[in-house]
């Protein structure tokens, strides 16, 4: 079994109950644990995630997590991880302590007979989106992709990590709740198959006969399962703080999208 998820956004200042969220994303890990060969997560595990030159001492409240990781690695389960937009900032450090293969770019696999393009999703945009966007989304478009241009350059990169992480994580921890909370207030949903730009991109990529059977995303926070062609289909995966969805593809190369309800004993607290 190889199992799909993305956007824990751990750490969030805007989620509330920050060490019941990390104890059900343990849950969860545990449960594919049984049958899993490799988990892909599919970035914005964390809500920020900063290396810097000196040790940060807030990355231990993630140590239950780290371990979790550490077992399902000496289990012999590959982790992949692959960076979001608010995690994009690791230097090896995430792959030492947590013993994960970080990539940081979309990636097509073949597993099980079936191919599949992989991604987190930020800044992948049909070929001719100036063209199908209102000036008012294109704008916002624009301004999204220079900041994620701007979070990229590898300068501005080296200058944030000489920052105590102090003051670092004040900043990015804060911008990040600040992005959480606008979903909240202000939730986005699903554009429709001609609007999504998600969609927009993986019909492209079937069209300029770079095929998949699969493609899988995060970062848009939507419960998504759509057949975009004949023999191709697309999933975008949830999040792991609200609606703990999460894909699976089994031997035979079938995929499916599932809840995880959380652990018995959980729910008989939750009352
Ligand atoms: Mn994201």
């Amino acid at each position: 079994m190889i199992y799909f998820l993305s956007d824990a956004h751990l750490g969030s200042l805007a989620i509330e109950r920050g060490w019941a969220h990390q104890k059900k994303l343990i849950d969860m890990l545990e449960m594919m644990s049984e049958d899993a060969v490799s988990i892909y997560m599919l970035g914005d595990m964390f809500d920020f995630w900063m290396e810097y030159f000196v040790h940060d001492k807030a990355k231990r409240q993630y140590s239950p997590f780290f371990k979790e990781l550490r077992k399902l690695h000496k289990k012999g389960i590959h982790v992949h991880y692959l960076t979001g937009n608010h995690d994009l900032w690791t230097f090896g450090g995430l792959e030492q302590i947590a013993k994960v293969e970080v990539q940081y770019e979309p990636c097509t696999i073949v597993r099980y007979g079936k191919t599949l393009f992989l991604a987190h999703g930020d800044g992948l945009l049909p070929e001719n989106w100036e063209e199908l966007y209102p000036p008012k989304v294109r704008s916002k478009i624009r301004s999204f992709m220079r900041l994620r241009k701007i979070f990229r350059n590898p300068f501005l990169q080296f200058l944030y990590r000489c920052l105590p992480p102090e003051v670092g994580n004040k900043f990015g921890y804060n911008w990040a709740k600040k992005s959480r909370l606008k979903e909240i207030e202000n939730p986005c949903p699903y554009k429709g198959e001609d609007k999504e730009e998600l969609v927009l991109y993986a019909k492209e990529q079937e069209k300029l006969h770079n095929h998949r059977d699969y493609y899988i995303f995060g970062h848009r926070h939507i419960d998504l399962d759509l057949q975009i062609k004949k023999d191709s289909r697309m999933v975008i995966l949830g999040d792991c703080f609200q609606q703990w969805t999460y894909a699976k593809l089994d031997k035979h190369g079938n995929l499916t999208v599932h809840t995880f309800e959380g652990k018995e004993e959980e729910s008989d607290h939750a009352q």
